[in-house]
């Protein structure tokens, strides 16, 4: 719990912070791929630096050192890649974590000096079936200097630090030495510590010097949704809720909905999903074991009324595990990192199901979610909307519960389950992307794609939260990788990745057509089944804090994978319309395709 006893000394130290830590200029656009900026506690500003990664692809392969043995296991075949491919030492390689997905076989490493792992110097690489290596990602330095690995300053003395300039508290999850290589070259030794102020929904992994004190980094596991405020039209609700009966995947979800395996319960509180209002123990729940969560919604009265916060516990509830299970079917799977209680002995770290708080106190239009590492829960902010009266409940637009809960599947499946590698401006805007994309993705009812529009019942006006929809025609929407220079707000650069993916998306489905059964069949052919694949695949492939570039080589790299390559001028064709094409760098376009295209 959140205890308030520090407020006095928080504040002076917070002053303190401020001066020395305002020298950090404001980002350009060239530091999008490398930096992440953040206002911390009370107007802080800091500047966390993630080095450049490089990204190849390999379309069907390359062989690994330990190729031709047949006993070599991920393990070994990993460390003798990096180290012949950077050309360094074995034993500054740690194995973080490995697992076998459908498509590929993925593998994480850290650097490392005296056994301490570097935390922003890592690399990711994939295998395919015929144990080639498709894919290979590398942060990895050559440190200027390195400091001891004996830290000077207590741990005690960097939580309360860390605590002070954040504005919140030790959460009490084990305190971890790493390094972290800062922009100069030289590599800090870093107390590790996660901070958060449950009041203000702050979740943050701190890096402390252990020689000077000072706090060098942070890795901010909130992504926020903000929404542009728009004229309110007068526009009536039209209620689409139906009865579904039994939508749990039972492939996804062995023990359905409301049970762990060990426990069973008749709320809004399982395996997947806990769904509450306030206090975790405030779900919607029934008196017997009919599970009958009949709720309905009366949208002219107040979200608050006790049918209308059920109807939001339940449809949050029902959104959330339907994620899960769709998303566990193309590749978020237990040992891809993803979210349940209990793993069924099936890889992964468990007990970190999806908490969703409805009407959430802390806040008005807008939602958030929280990644932290595998084994820590997800959680998901769900807040009232205030342009109409009655107010609306973000819970009961599927859109934007989709779009939090798609914070976690990209946060996790990219670098192996830590939650720190979308954290530059560049990755965090396409994580905004991903999220809308995805959203976009449910929604679909037909092999039509119209235009898509983010968010209009929340804030009721047809235009939505976004600054244009998304669309194949470059009139209704403009966006191209080229508008990046000028945008430095993750959601706006998002929207420049969501409308890429929207065209890529409709690119696959005209050539592939629509599957109506695509949620828990993902063996068909149809394009709608191929995009998820690829989007899925590609987050596994790409490296820690991707590039627009690279994550569309991921793309690519992806369909070489999974479909023999049947798709690569799909892609780059739709890639390159809106300038993201084969010489697209530094945020100039390029609407060039390969020879062949
Ligand atoms: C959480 O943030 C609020 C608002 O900034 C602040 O008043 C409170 O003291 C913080 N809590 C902790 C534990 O620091
Ligand atoms: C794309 O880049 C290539 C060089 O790789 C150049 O030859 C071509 O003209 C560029 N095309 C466009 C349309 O920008
Ligand atoms: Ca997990
Ligand atoms: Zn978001």
């Amino acid at each position: 719990m959140v205890s308030f006893n520090k407020l006095f000394t928080s504040i002076f130290l917070a002053i303190v912070y401020a001066s020395s830590t305002s020298a950090f200029a404001i980002p350009s656009a060239s530091r999008h791929a490398t930096h992440g900026v953040r206002v911390v506690g009370r107007g802080i500003k800091i500047e966390s630096f993630h080095p450049a990664s490089s990204f190849e692809t390999f379309a069907d392969g390359i062989d690994h050192p330990l190729a031709k043995r047949a006993d070599s296991d991920i393990e070994g075949a990993t460390i003798s890649f990096v180290e012949s491919k950077l050309k360094v030492a074995s034993n500054t390689i740690k194995f973080r974590s490995g697992f076998s997905g459908e498509a590929a076989k993925h593998a994480y490493v850290s650097q490392v000096h005296d056994g301490i792992p570097f935390a922003n110097a890592v690399a990711n690489i994939a295998f395919n079936h015929d144990n080639k290596v498709v894919a290979f990602g590398s942060s990895f330095v050559k440190p200027k200097s390195i400091a001891s690995s004996k830290p000077t300053i207590a741990v005690e003395a960097a939580i309360s630090t860390a605590e002070n300039a954040l504005e919140g508290k030790f959460n009490n999850h084990p305190a971890s030495l790493e390094y972290l290589v800062k922009e100069d070259g030289s590599v800090a030794l870093t107390h590790v510590v996660q901070i958060q102020n449950e009041s203000v929904g702050t979740w943050y992994q701190a890096f402390v010097d252990a020689h000077s004190g000072e706090l060098l980094s942070i890795t901010d596991f909130v992504s926020k949704a903000s929404y542009l405020v728009l004229p309110i039209t007068k526009e009536i609700l039209t209620q689409g809720f139906e009865t579904l009966t039994d939508p749990q995947d039972v492939t996804a979800s062995p023990n359905g909905w409301h049970s762990t395996g060990t426990t069973s319960t008749t709320a809004t509180d399982g395996n997947n999903i806990l769904s509450y209002k306030s206090s975790t123990s405030s779900t919607t729940s029934q008196s017997s074991a009919t599970l009958n969560f009949i709720y309905p919604q009366t949208a002219s009265d107040a979200p608050t009324t006790t049918a209308n916060v059920n109807a939001a516990r339940v449809n949050a509830f029902y959104v959330g595990n339907t994620i899960h299970d769709f998303s566990y079917r193309y590749g978020f799977t237990e040992a891809a990192h993803n979210f349940q209680t209990n793993n069924f002995g099936k890889g992964g770290s468990q007990n970190d199901r999806v908490t969703i708080s409805v009407q959430d106190s802390a806040g008005t239009n807008n939602a958030d979610f929280s990644t932290p590492p595998d084994g820590q829960s997800g959680h998901m902010r769900m807040f009232l909307w205030t342009r109409t009266s009655p107010q609306r409940d973000g819970a009961l637009e599927n859109d934007i519960v989709v779009h939090e809960y798609t914070h976690g599947i990209t946060n996790r499946m990219t670098g192996g389950g830590t939650g720190r590698c979308l954290q530059t401006t560049e990755a965090g805007g396409m994580g905004e992307g991903w999220s809308d994309a995805m959203a976009e993705w449910t929604e679909h009812t037909a092999s039509a794609v119209p235009d898509y529009v983010m968010g209009q019942y929340v804030i009721n006006s047809a235009a939505g939260i976004r600054t244009h929809p998304y669309s194949t025609s470059a009139t209704v929407n403009p966006l191209r990788y080229s508008s990046i220079k000028t945008l430095n707000e993750v959601h706006n650069i998002g929207e420049v990745w969501a409308n890429l993916l929207h065209n890529v998306y409709a690119a696959l489905v005209s050539a592939h057509g629509w599957s109506a059964t695509a949620r828990t069949n993902p063996s068909g052919t149809e394009g709608n089944i191929v995009f998820l694949h690829l989007f899925l695949d590609a987050l596994l492939l790409q490296p820690c804090n991707p590039t627009f570039v690279s994550a569309r080589d991921a793309w690519i790299q992806a369909d070489a994978n999974r479909y023999a390559g049947a798709n690569r001028c799909i892609l780059w064709n739709a890639f390159a319309s809106r300038g993201l094409g084969v010489s697209a760098s530094g945020f100039n376009d390029n609407t060039s395709v390969p020879t062949g295209c």
